[in-house]
């Protein structure tokens, strides 16, 4: 077994649905650049994956797992770039972030957990475990887009 995507699974489980320390930023454009690169990344790490579950790509269980490692522990980042005053500028962020954040960090641990069993999922090996762990991940994505990010 490969030493690195074994301890982000560690950290990812030990982790769980908590979320991460919170940050430090100098600038509210900081916060912003730090979650979007995370959620960059997420994407560049959860697309693979949905080529995989789509069939667009072959089943590469191997790959799977790093990938899915990855997004699962990235899953914790994002959400301590989303301080006060950092609705501003070049983001999509909306203002219901701050003004319903408790709904919002709720869609936050959610997803965390989606990320989690899309890791234990690609830990299996087994494709139907993929594909239905990615797709309730994706849902997971779309639901707090749909409340909380600009078009
Ligand atoms: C992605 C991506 C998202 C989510 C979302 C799921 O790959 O970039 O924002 O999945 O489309 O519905």
């Amino acid at each position: 077994m490969k030493p690195v995507p074994h301890l982000l699974l560690a950290t990812a489980l030990l982790l769980g649905s908590a979320a991460a320390p919170a940050q430090h930023f100098a600038k509210p454009e900081d916060a912003v650049a730090y979650r979007q690169n995370a959620f960059n990344l997420m994407q560049a790490h959860f697309s693979p994956l949905g080529a995989m579950a789509s069939g667009k790509s072959p089943h590469d269980p191997a790959a799977a797992r790093l990938h899915a490692d990855v997004v699962a522990y990235l899953a914790h980042l994002p959400w301590a770039g989303f301080i006060a005053g950092s609705d501003q500028g070049d983001t999509r962020a909306r203002p219901e972030i701050w003004t319903d954040s408790s709904r919002f960090q709720q869609e936050a641990a959610d997803f965390r957990q989606a990320a989690a069993e899309l890791s234990q999922a690609a830990r299996s090996g087994e494709l139907g475990a993929l594909k239905k762990a990615f797709s309730a991940t994706s849902q997971s994505c779309k639901s707090c887009h749909d409340s909380f990010r600009r078009k």
